[in-house]
């Protein structure tokens, strides 16, 4: 169902940027579970270039019952620009969640008028994939902007409205890196590391797919998943607590 968001996402990374293979830990890039009928494979991507330090995706396909296209893009720590977060889901073909955002790195007016009201008019054109949808898992003040798309949909509006408003985001994020000016102070810089690293941490603490990797991956590869691919810069020993 998302595999021409992954084509198109790829095609664009690889067009417009001097990309290079960013390693993925050994047993992480894929996996198969063999729970007879319902095969599922999980494969995962991961490039670097100058200006965006990781950039990673993930597909997993278990035929009807689940497809999940999921990716992450962090700017380069020069870079204070948001995070392009990427994840679209859908279950038995009728349970279909899709969220994509530029997810900021901090809430001040002067971040927000410069990083997140460049969204607004492609947000204002796609009402109908912005439905306010309560969160249950995540803080909707934390990592995500106001302009986000999240809805609960059906596969005709996936084809017809979500691939065109995806299209519009990755293309205005594009031009965002294009214009946004490298810091160069330390401290600016040591601000931004900080602060993609908070996001990890605060990701692999809520990521409510932890339960989808354990049920077809085990729980151990899971654990591995989130914290040495998915949020590497979290640390697992904070979270001990909090899950399970
Ligand atoms: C929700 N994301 C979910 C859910 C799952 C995933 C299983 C719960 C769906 C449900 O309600 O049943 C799946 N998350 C994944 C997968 C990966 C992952 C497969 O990280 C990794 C491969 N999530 C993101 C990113 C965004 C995001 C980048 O990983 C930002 C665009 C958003 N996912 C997001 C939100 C929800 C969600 C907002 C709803 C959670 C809530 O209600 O709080």
């Amino acid at each position: 169902m998302f595999q021409p968001f992954r084509a198109y996402l790829e095609e664009e990374l690889f067009h417009r940027f001097d990309l290079r293979s960013r390693p993925i830990p050994v047993g992480l890039e894929s996996n198969i579970s063999d729970r007879g009928k319902n095969q599922a494979t999980i494969q995962s991507w991961c490039y670097q270039c100058p200006e965006l330090r990781k950039i990673r995706y993930t597909y997993i396909d278990a035929g009807e019952t689940a497809q999940v296209f999921n990716s992450v893009i962090y700017p380069a720590h020069h870079y204070d620009i948001p995070l392009l977060g990427i994840d679209f889901l859908s279950f038995g073909k009728k349970k279909i969640l899709v969220v994509l955002d530029f997810q900021p790195l901090f809430r001040d007016r002067a971040y927000q008028e410069k990083y997140i009201e460049p969204m607004r008019s492609i947000r204002d054109k796609y009402n109908e994939l912005a439905q306010n949808l309560e969160m249950k898992f995540y803080d909707a003040n934390q990592y995500f902007s106001k302009y986000l798309l999240f809805a609960k949909t059906d596969a005709d509006t996936v084809v017809k409205r979500l691939f065109p408003a995806y299209q519009e985001y990755v293309q205005l994020y594009w031009q965002m890196l294009d214009r946004a000016e490298p810091l160069s102070d330390r401290e600016d810089i040591q601000r931004i590391v900080k602060a993609q690293k908070d996001y990890d941490q605060y990701s692999a603490e809520r990521d409510p797919a932890h339960g989808l990797f354990s049920s077809y991956f085990g729980a151990e590869w899971a654990e591995k998943f989130l914290y040495e691919f998915l949020f590497e810069d979290a640390s697992p020993l904070a979270v001990a607590s909090t899950r399970r």
